[in-house]
């Protein structure tokens, strides 16, 4: 098999990239010095996080002036994400640190007054400007395909600005803001976006770099419809997964988390098993899935370290999912069967190393928070989410939030944020709070939603996963309520969940709320609705959704 080089210089989850290149019929040789960049010939830059942190590094290891050199002899490069921002000069996100400055330009920040920041999710990458419509495709990017984006910082674009130098430009749009998505000149190529997570349409991007392969004819003209641009609506599957009474790893769903099965008497029977982890999330990421969530929910329970059966889950769906994978459940300081302290960090980096893109933290986030205000709004430093954001970037920590309502007759009642609610309580109460729980559910705090995010948030968190114990399997529809509260309070985006029952629910919510994701699970579990089903009817009710492609 031909080679492709891979520089290794930052944490990250390098191990989808491998996935992704293997996937095309190439191997991987790690470049683990500057000493080794001379003998690349296909050199690939990934990065993800923070600008400073990547190009810190490049430069402290002395990257900067061989890549420059691989560049001045023609061979090709390929940078991602970080990697494309670091063909600039620099950018707003450290500014003392410097890019390779191929580029004479520098990255800023979306603006947050309209639209969640960080920029996560599938948009395009289009080379067409209005009137030139183009037949040609650079390395394989097609203007009907959509593509990954997980970034706070952007190329913002002026139309001629760097084709007047010379480099071919495939562009998205956020909100009011047209920014890069792609870039090339030469023998250099890179993408804002990540190839390795973008599905089938990622994959023919990378395979064209790496067969050199940069104009192609594109298979033909797309509709007006297929290359509207702008972020799609994230439509995500969640598989709740833990060990059966058999000893099996199972993918399960509760009814108001309670995953055992009912026989109309009791509630104590066998937990419920809805499939196996890997086959299911394969198949929904074939339905077109634009992420898959896996929860270990039995993790506060067992040493997550020894939990390897979860890591072997992510190492192989990672072989064949190529869209991002978040892992949740057991992530936080604990110590190992043998007494070992192991750190949120340590447990985090095995998932990572494992095929994860995000981690997503419960209880874990409940305490820290609790801990944050009792300081006195303070970081401290060496919370799960501060270290893991860190170490990996904003956009890797997902917060999974476990809220109950509580009904009152009125805000003074609470000390908690109240919302007044349109389905009062069972005594009529009209108003209620959100109480954050722990544990699955099992213990109440007393400490609200808007509480938690807050502080999450100030805490370096990249996306909440919004549940709701309430409407957890009730096949009812979101707590539209609960979302537009939490919509209102932070700037981060927000991944609805809980209550979805039918393709209209999405409808609803995306509708009615500014979320910017939702998730779904007993009704593609119990095969009551296809992903791809709930994106036909969002298409057909005017959302925006990316297709999957074959
Ligand atoms: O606290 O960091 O160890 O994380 C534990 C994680 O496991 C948390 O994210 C918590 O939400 C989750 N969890 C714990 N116990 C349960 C349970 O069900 N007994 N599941 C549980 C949470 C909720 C959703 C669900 C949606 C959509 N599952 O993810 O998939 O509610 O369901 P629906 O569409 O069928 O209504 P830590």
């Amino acid at each position: 098999m031909p080679t492709a080089h891979l520089l290794d210089y930052v944490a990250g989850n390098v191990r989808s990239l491998v996935n992704a290149i293997e996937k095309v019929g190439y191997t991987v040789e790690w470049v683990k010095s500057p000493a080794d960049v001379p003998a690349a010939e296909k050199l690939i830059i990934p990065g993800v996080g923070h600008f400073g942190h990547c190009l810190g590094q490049l430069e402290r290891a002395g990257y900067l002036e061989p890549i420059r050199e691989h560049v001045k002899a023609g061979k090709p490069l390929m940078g991602i994400c970080v990697g494309l921002q670091a063909l600039f000069e620099g950018s707003e996100e450290d500014e003392k640190v410097k890019g390779l400055g191929l580029i004479p330009s520098r990255l800023r920040k979306f603006q947050d007054t309209h639209k969640s920041v960080p920029h996560i999710g599938w948009n395009s990458a289009n080379t067409s400007r209005a009137g030139q419509v183009t037949d040609e495709s650079l390395y394989g990017l097609r203007p009907d395909s959509k593509y990954y984006y997980v970034h706070s910082y952007a190329a913002l674009y002026t139309e001629g600005e760097l084709e007047k130098d010379g480099w071919a430009v495939a562009t998205a749009r956020y909100g009011d803001e047209e920014f890069v998505g792609a870039v090339a000149k030469d023998n250099v190529f890179a993408t804002q976006f990540h190839p390795e997570k973008s599905g089938a349409a990622g994959l023919r991007v990378l395979k064209a770099f790496l067969d050199g392969n940069k104009s192609q004819k594109l298979p033909g003209k797309p509709s007006a419809e297929a290359v509207q641009e702008g972020l799609t609506r994230r439509v995500i599957a969640c598989l709740d997964v833990r060990t059966n009474d058999q000893g099996d790893l199972v993918v399960t769903k509760g009814d108001q988390y309670d995953v055992r099965e009912k026989d109309g008497v009791s509630t104590g029977g066998e937990v419920r098993n809805l499939g196996k982890p890997v086959e299911m999330a394969k198949k929904y990421y074939e339905q077109g899935a634009d992420e898959v969530t896996f929860l270990n929910i039995t993790s506060f329970r067992n040493s997550p370290v020894a939990d390897t059966p979860m890591l072997e889950i992510l190492r192989r769906t990672s072989e064949s999912v190529f869209v991002p994978l978040t892992i949740g459940g057991g992530i936080r300081d604990t110590v190992d069967t043998d007494g070992t302290n192991i750190s949120a960090l340590d447990i985090a980096t095995m998932y990572f190393k494992s095929g994860a893109d995000k981690v997503s933290i419960g209880s874990d986030a409940v305490t820290a928070a609790e801990e944050y205000y009792a300081r006195g709004s303070k970081l401290d430093g060496k919370t799960a989410i501060e270290t893991i954001s860190a170490a990996y970037g904003n956009q890797a920590v997902v917060v999974s939030v476990d809220p109950k309502r509580v009904y009152v007759s009125s805000p003074d009642a609470t000390s908690h944020h109240t919302i007044k609610t349109k389905t009062p309580g069972p005594a009529g109460e009209e108003y209620c709070w959100y109480q954050c729980t722990i544990k699955g559910g099992r213990e109440v705090r007393d400490f609200d939603v808007r509480q938690l995010v807050i502080a999450v948030e100030a805490m370096g968190t990249g996306e909440i996963l919004l549940n709701c114990i309430d409407k957890d399997g009730t096949n009812s529809g979101f707590d539209l309520e609960l979302i537009n509260d939490v919509k209102a309070a932070i700037k981060i985006p927000v991944i609805a969940s809980s209550g979805a029952g039918n393709p209209a629910h999405f409808e609803d919510v995306f509708a009615k709320t500014t979320t910017d994701a939702a998730l779904g699970a007993g009704m593609f579990h119990r095969g009551e609705y296809t992903v791809k089903q709930v994106k036909d009817h969002l298409q057909k009710t005017g959302q925006l959704v990316r297709q999957y492609e074959e």
